[in-house]
């Protein structure tokens, strides 16, 4: 790999705030008004304009200040840029829940993150239509708006008081998912399904889920926001219990790391 001069995380996790801000505000001022889009090659993902022109945003910026520096972004992601020669990789996505984006539910969010050899080090997500900014750094806790976070408490000795969500497309592997869902409304009775893994995630990291599981997803939807939950003091893991990575296939398990173990038990 390249080397790279080591930079300021704390300056970094910063300037990540801002990027994510500027793209989700554009985003936000589009809120409800884009009626074109496409569908890409997978029938089911949706993506317009303003995934474009805020992953621009986000890519101009950080080229601006780290020209050396590889880049993974969902709308560019064959470009090429990843592979450039940098012990840093960023991990982009310009709107995650596009969906919702394009239907009007405002759960939807920008992703970036930060990795240092693979391994990542700074993740932020923001949630333009709830002014919400989620953030950690490696070893330095997780934070919303500022303000430190922290997973829930609830075991399962707590029963029905869970809150589970779930990621799905159901049209791949229907019947697996759905075993899968089932299984988990045996013990945790009440579970959502909002449509952005990103959301999924960070309300993991602030105690408003227990967990949340999701299979067919990209290193984009999870980067970022499995940093937060873990600098949270919850756990990630792949389907087997194995850390996550962003190496990893699309299959993930997030928690309180209160009931891991259990959730490791209804996806074999
Ligand atoms: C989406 C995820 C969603 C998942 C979709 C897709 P996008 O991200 O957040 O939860 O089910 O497969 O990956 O495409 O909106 O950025």
């Amino acid at each position: 790999m390249g080397q790279s001069e080591d930079i300021n995380l704390k300056q970094t996790k910063q300037f990540m705030i801002e990027i994510a801000k500027e793209a989700g505000d554009m985003a936000k001022s589009k809120f409800g008004k884009v009626k074109d889009y496409k569908r890409k090659e997978e029938k089911t993902q949706l993506v317009s304009e303003v995934d474009f022109a805020a992953e621009k945003i986000i890519k101009s910026r950080i080229l601006e200040r780290f020209p050396d520096h590889a880049i993974l972004a969902e709308e560019s992601a064959d470009s090429g840029e990843a592979e450039k020669d940098s012990e840093y990789l960023w991990i982009i996505d310009p709107i995650d829940g596009t969906r919702n984006f394009l239907h009007g539910h405002p759960s939807f969010g920008v992703s970036i993150a930060l990795a240092k050899n693979r391994k990542v080090v700074l993740g932020v997500v923001y949630f333009p239509m709830y002014d919400w900014v989620f953030s950690a750094e490696k070893g330095n806790g997780a934070e919303k708006n500022g303000e430190k976070i922290h997973v829930s408490d609830r075991s399962l000795k707590d029963g029905s008081d869970l809150l589970g969500n779930f990621g799905c497309d159901f049209h791949k592997e229907k019947d697996e998912q759905v075993k899968v869902l089932s299984n988990l409304i045996e013990f945790v009775k009440k579970v959502r399904i909002e449509g952005s893994a990103t959301f999924g995630f960070c309300m993991v990291a602030d105690g408003v889920y227990d967990c949340y599981i999701q299979r067919f997803i990209k290193p984009w939807d999870f980067a970022a926001s499995c940093l937060i939950i873990e600098e949270a003091g919850g756990k990630v893991t792949d389907y087997q219990g194995n850390p996550w990575n962003i190496d990893m296939g699309g299959k993930i398990l997030s928690s309180n790391g209160k009931f891991h173990g259990k959730l490791i038990e209804i996806v074999k």
